[in-house]
């Protein structure tokens, strides 16, 4: 179960984000009645949610789950692949001592973003992306094997990170699409499909027992639903203009 998240309210930067996707510029004011919705779901899910002002000299920095990588025992800051990104970890790791003792920070040449990280219990799979290098997997995995957890690397195909298309959902159910739903190693696992033309749904997230989906798939939502899990949709359109999804905009633990 989590008790906190952390998100950033977007700024009016965020029309410089970066973005692979041509889908449009975002909304800000949308933006920001988008993401008052996403804190208030987590609220109800029953955490306490820290939102931190936007910071406007990082377009990317509502993304706050590129930053860090919280476990029960120690926080890792990471080393963003994206150059106009680095700085973002500065307030955040100060944002974190409040929380954490343990704090553990990658390095360059090493990189590393936590969309590519997806915790599986005590198992963090990293995703090999043009974000996270080798280097930076192997600084994460000896960090979290100093606190007792395990990693293993996976290739993130054309993905910008890994959870862009797989996540774990608790209860050995993980919600994936394209490359990753039939890989080796999720075959213990129940896979819930998520189509290829739902493929951004993909990037769902679970929150003490509930999921929260992005609103406009209704394939996914009824798949996961089907699951057994209550479904909270929301809508995130301003956020996928760059890239970005639902487990992006927060970090929970
Ligand atoms: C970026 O390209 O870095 C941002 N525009 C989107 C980051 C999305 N983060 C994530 O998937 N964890």
């Amino acid at each position: 179960m989590f008790t906190r998240a952390i998100v950033r309210k977007p700024g009016q930067s965020m029309t410089d984000g970066l973005r692979d996707t041509d889908i449009g510029i975002p909304d800000h004011q949308l933006a920001l009645v988008q993401h008052a919705a996403y804190v208030e779901a987590l609220k109800a899910c029953g955490l306490d949610v820290l939102v931190l002002e936007a910071d406007e000299s990082y377009p990317d920095s509502t993304f706050v789950e590129d930053t860090a990588l919280l476990t029960k025992a120690c926080a890792i800051i990471t080393n963003p692949g994206a150059l106009s990104r680095k700085g973002e970890i500065h307030s955040i790791k100060q944002v974190l001592s409040d929380y954490y003792d343990n704090i553990e920070e990658v390095i360059e040449p090493s990189t590393v973003e936590g969309g590519d990280i997806m915790m599986v219990g005590s198992h963090f799979y990293i995703g090999l992306s043009e974000r996270t290098n080798e280097e930076g997997a192997r600084q994460v995995i000896a960090y979290l094997e100093k606190y007792g957890f395990s990693g293993s690397t996976m290739s993130v195909g054309d993905m910008l990170h890994l959870k862009s298309g797989v996540v774990y959902l608790e209860d050995n159910t993980i919600a994936a699409t394209g490359e990753f739903v039939h890989q080796k190693e999720f075959e213990g696992f129940r896979v819930l499909e998520i189509a290829e033309d739902e493929s951004y749904a993909a990037n769902c997230i679970w929150v003490n027992g509930n999921v929260l989906v992005a609103k406009g798939y209704p394939k996914a939502a009824g798949t996961i639903a089907d699951a057994g899990y209550p479904v909270i949709e929301l809508d995130v359109s301003e956020f996928r203009k760059l890239d970005g999804g639902l487990s992006c905009l927060s970090l929970r633990f």
